[in-house]
């Protein structure tokens, strides 16, 4: 087909781009080929114009960051990766979606250079991108004595429909307007279509109203096939001092294909002759994979003259700092994110007793205090998750090295943010009560597959929450986040074992934790051991001839456990008990030492405030478990525990009919 006027050469980039996504998707039998064709024009004005990076080196460390919050999109991703000059080939595009490729089928942190993160669930990338941005701030304004603008990345997401009705992404903008993000630029892929269809189907928001109204900067691209449009609007946010920027950009799905403007276009592969046809309308021989050269060399010296050897400036620029900056820098680019809390500076009660989330906070703003990539906040529960911490400030639009973050209830941003200050080389904390903990999991579940090392601490564990009744008293939260693959629970039960854990948790060199605490007074038991948190599980009361039975436990209810053991030891009656704080720890170890803790011959009970069925694996008799399987009560704690019969003497009773 003869085309009007000749392209200019940024269309034509624009279009191989296209064409190359449309072959990956066609090549793979799947994709998402709309928002490819769509899009290719924001992505491109923004690689070709504005974002700095190192293709050289994909990880510089004050690289603007680029999130595809649309992460269906991910083959135009990695086109145009590809085209920007990232160590990615053409074979690699090949193998879109297969079995060890690093272009799998949404993008995923870790696996392709020049992703930042791992998308696809809509609404987290955007969300994260938030913390990608607060990150900026803390780190500008941490390093800014030292060496101004060490840190002054932008964060760019290109968002989708899907991405701004997820709730999530409205908490988490609310975030960045309140907290002045200006740094954070989001394109909107306005096409106005989803999957099931036309947006307005479902919604009938007036967009600059709402991102108004959180003091956001909104601003419309009219043509968003325009790349040149597309380009001067990022200049325009770039200039904006205080907001954060949504450009929202008029796009058609499927653009040039002959489903354009359709939900069909969405998330099918084109025919063959819909695919020939599209690439005759873009002028491109019907060839799979064709790739100009011209066309490559012309947008890799784009992006060379803007960003020459930036890694390489970065690097020799740090060699200024002095050693205190240059530690805390070296902390946030290692991998490595674990942490020695050996010398932890922790006050004894004078009583022998302690509220478990009091030690909690006792034992994080020691470790706050003390290191400057610790940060982290709370989804308005400060106060009874004992996780404000004095004396850091608080993170807020006129204060960047504030140290608390206060979200808001907004717990599900809370994780996503949490994800995006790990990202960038920091260990976030995240704290709510556990049974609102189900509102983070779509994060919590992105954090796992990441290898972030956040610590989410969930007070208020049990029923014993107590008056609050059931919707504040968690039963299957401990099994959910004991059943996410790659996160590591703690439920401490005393002094001794929060500190342990606490240890262990910062031990880690990567991935997220949760640490379980109660919301009331635990005793500090004389047979609980810091030291024996590392294995998961030990004998924490023995009772060395005629054994009768092991009690399992862990948390609060240990200590219920040893005043059990000890009655029955009156009565003749020889109890071991032993704490498993950690349960997948526990099983980790060898053969030989489960088998000395637990020996085969010996019945075994497990008694926990929870359904959690991971303590099958550790006993076999469903008879064995007292556990609760229905929600809780609202009533005073000890009118709760007898509700459920886990008052130390119904307790006791029930033992004593299993061991019968
Ligand atoms: C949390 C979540 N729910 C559902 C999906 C499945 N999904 C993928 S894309 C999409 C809709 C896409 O609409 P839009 O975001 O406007 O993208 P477009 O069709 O314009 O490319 C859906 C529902 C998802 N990826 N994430
Ligand atoms: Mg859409």
């Amino acid at each position: 087909m003869l085309l009007e006027r000749e392209k200019t050469i940024d269309n034509k980039i624009i279009d191989n781009i296209r064409s190359l996504s449309i072959d990956m998707i066609t090549n793979a039998k799947s994709g998402h080929p709309g928002i490819c064709l769509g899009a290719a024009p924001i992505l491109y004005a923004l690689y070709k114009d504005h974002i700095n990076i190192d293709t050289n080196y994909p990880n510089y460390f004050n690289r603007d960051r680029f999130i595809m919050s649309a992460g269906h999109g991910s083959a135009l991703l990695y086109s145009t990766l590809f085209f920007a000059g990232f160590p990615i080939t053409l074979d690699d595009l090949k193998s879109f979606r297969q079995l060890d490729s690093i272009t799998p089928g949404h993008p995923e942190y870790g696996k392709t250079p020049g992703v930042d993160m791992t998308t696809g669930p809509l609404g987290e990338g955007i969300s994260t991108a938030v913390g990608i941005a607060m990150a900026e701030r803390y780190l500008n304004a941490y390093f800014n004595d030292k060496k101004k603008d060490l840190i002054n990345y932008y964060t760019y997401v290109l968002a989708s429909d899907g991405d701004l009705m997820e709730g999530s992404s409205y908490e988490a903008c609310t975030l960045a307007g309140n907290f002045n993000l200006n740094k954070l630029i989001v394109l909107y892929d306005m096409n106005g279509i989803c999957l099931d269809g036309e947006v307005s189907k479902s919604t009938n928001e007036n967009l600059t109203l709402r991102f108004s109204s959180i003091n956001w900067n909104v601003i419309t691209v009219e043509n968003g096939d325009n790349y040149e449009e597309i380009s001067k609007a990022i200049e325009e946010a770039k200039t904006e001092t205080t907001k954060p920027t949504i450009i929202a950009i008029k796009t058609v799905i499927g653009k040039n294909s002959n489903k354009e403007g359709t939900s069909d276009v969405h998330g099918s592969p084109l025919t063959e002759e819909e695919v020939s046809e599209l690439k005759e309308k873009l002028d491109i021989r019907d060839v799979p994979f064709t790739v100009f050269q011209n066309l490559l060399d012309e947008f890799r010296n784009k992006i060379n003259e803007r960003c020459f050897k930036l890694n390489d400036k970065f690097i020799n620029s740090i060699e200024s700092l002095d050693d205190e900056a240059r530690e805390v820098l070296d902390y946030l680019m290692n991998e490595d994110k674990s942490i020695d809390l050996k010398n932890l500076a922790y006050q004894l009660p004078d009583k022998m007793e302690e509220k478990a989330r009091v030690t909690s906070g006792k034992v994080l703003s020691s470790i706050v205090t003390k290191y400057p990539y610790v940060l982290g906040g709370s989804a308005d529960l400060f106060k009874p998750t004992c996780t404000y911490v004095d004396g850091v400030g608080d993170f807020t639009k006129d204060n960047y090295t504030g140290k608390n973050i206060f979200y808001g209830v907004r717990e599900h941003a809370m994780a996503a943010i949490s994800n995006g200050l790990a990202l960038c080389g920091i260990r976030p904390y995240a704290a709510t009560f556990l049974a609102f903990s189900n509102f983070m999991l779509p994060s919590i579940r992105l954090a796992c597959m990441m290898n972030l090392p956040i610590t989410y601490i969930f007070t208020h564990d049990s029923i014993s929450v107590g008056e609050d009744g059931p919707t504040h008293q968690p039963i299957e939260q401990i099994s959910q986040l004991r059943d996410i693959p790659n996160l590591e629970v703690f439920r401490p039960a005393d002094v001794n074992e929060i500190i342990g854990a606490y240890k262990e948790i910062y031990n880690k060199k990567e991935n997220p934790s949760a640490i379980l605490l109660s919301r009331n007074t635990l005793p500090i038991l004389n047979c609980t051991k810091t030291n024996e948190v590392v294995k998961g599980g030990y004998i924490a009361r023995d009772f060395q001839t005629d054994k009768k039975a092991i009690l399992i436990s862990s948390g609060e209810e240990l200590s219920k456990c040893i005043d059990i053991a000890t009655k029955l030891q009156s009565k003749g009656i020889g109890i071991r008990v032993v704490s498993v704080p950690n349960i997948d720890r526990f099983l980790s170890q060898d053969k030989e030492y489960i088998d000395e803790v637990l020996p085969v011959e010996i019945k075994k009970i497990v008694i926990e405030a929870s359904n959690s069925k991971d303590w099958y694996k550790i006993i076999y008799n469903l008879n064995n478990v007292i556990n609760i399987n229905d929600y809780g009560v609202s009533a005073p704690k000890e009118d709760v525990y007898k509700h459920f019969e886990f008052d130390i003497d119904s307790l006791q009773a029930k033992i004593e009919e299993i061991i019968k």
